[in-house]
């Protein structure tokens, strides 16, 4: 007998921790944990088996359909933005040719299984590209079909991905003679910047927001690489959780896409710097923008439109900005503290 889990790639990153935990405490399904990295300790736990490898392996992904039948697929292993422009071949190789082996595999398990197997994807806004500081002041709140023209390895391979995702649940082997329908349920939120009060972020173009409130927390100067006015929109990380199980229970019936926005609030890097003065008073924040990254973010929206998902799946997030700096963040990363 297979053992019959949900499948997170990616298990050990800052969304993986979220996730490993949310499912630890709620679900009675047993979880098959994946990354490159050996899983924490904190995460390991009756319920949780853990594989250390690569998403590109065929041989590693074969194994995983030998021992286990797979329920659903959270597939969240990626090169984030700025390490994907570093390694721009290698970004494409794990963002799309591991989305692409994540789908065969959940191919794969629909026909073993005899019905659809979920697939659950979070893209970001970095598939949004706006050519220039002016037109995403006049864009203001973008839907999911405006100014998808990434400028970023990481925003097009996103994109792409997307697409593959829609491509697999609704046209894949559509000149097939035996095709049956169905097979894959794909769906995906578009995540705007992440801040966990639980852990750092690293590769990602939107950092700066984390790295300010857990630089404050520790007492450490921070030089904030983008200018002072570039903006943003945020989600805290228990809203980026209860965004991906809201929408892998959503009935189907109800979305009429497979990409949703998903957002709370819309912060400048000089608000965010107030916020953080806020709680911790002697924090010592400069502002030395890295041009590049600045002009990424600057391609970024600043804010979304996320009235689809707010209709469709009632999505709805828990912490504006006065209650994620307020209740989650600041004790959040003092505790983090204490606790190490
Ligand atoms: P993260 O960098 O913290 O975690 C990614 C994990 O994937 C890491 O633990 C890494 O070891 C693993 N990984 C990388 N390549 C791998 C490979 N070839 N095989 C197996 N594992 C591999 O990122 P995160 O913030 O947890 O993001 C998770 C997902 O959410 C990503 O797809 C990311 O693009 C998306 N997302 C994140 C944000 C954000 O602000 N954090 C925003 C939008 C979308
Ligand atoms: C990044 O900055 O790359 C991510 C994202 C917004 O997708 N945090």
């Amino acid at each position: 007998m297979r053992r019959s889990v949900i499948l997170i790639t990616g298990a050990n990153g800052e969304i993986g921790h979220g996730l490993v935990n949310h499912f630890g405490r709620t679900s009675d399904h047993a979880i098959l944990a994946l990354d490159l990295k050996p899983l924490d300790d904190s995460l390991k736990c009756s319920g949780v088996d853990s594989i250390v490898g690569d998403i590109l392996d065929d041989d590693l992904i074969q194994r995983i359909v030998s021992e286990y039948e797979i329920n659903a697929i959270y597939h969240l292993a990626a090169l984030l933005s700025t390490r994907a422009e570093y390694t721009p071949d290698i970004a494409h190789r794990v963002n799309v040719e591991g989305t692409l082996n994540l789908l065969k595999l959940a191919h794969e398990q629909s026909r073993w299984q005899e019905r659809e197997v979920k697939f659950l994807f979070p893209s970001s806004i970095a598939v949004y590209g706006l050519p220039d500081r002016a037109t995403k002041d006049r864009a203001g709140r973008l839907r999911e079909e405006e100014w998808n023209l990434p400028t970023t390895m990481y925003g097009c391979n996103k994109l792409y991905c997307e697409q593959l995702g829609r491509y697999y649940a609704l046209h894949h082997r559509q000149l097939a003679a035996d095709r049956t329908p169905g097979g894959i349920d794909f769906r995906a939120v578009r995540f705007p910047g992440l801040i966990s009060a639980e852990t750092m972020p690293a590769g990602g173009t939107s950092d700066f927001a984390a790295e300010m409130v857990h630089a404050a927390a520790r007492g450490e100067p921070y030089d904030c690489f983008v200018d002072e006015d570039a903006r943003l929109p945020f989600l805290v990380m228990p809203d980026a959780i209860k965004a991906m199980t809201t929408i892998a229970a959503a009935p189907k019936e109800n979305l009429t896409q497979s990409v949703y926005n998903v957002g709370a609030f819309s912060l400048s890097a000089g608000e965010i710097r107030d916020r953080v003065l806020g709680a911790f008073p002697d924090a010592r924040v400069s502002f030395a923008p890295d041009r590049p990254r600045n002009c990424i973010v600057n391609s970024w929206p600043a804010d979304i439109d996320d009235s689809r998902a707010r209709r469709e799946w009632n999505w709805s997030p828990d912490y504006d900005v006065d209650k994620a700096f307020g209740e989650y963040l600041a004790p959040g990363v003092r505790n983090g503290l204490r606790n190490p």
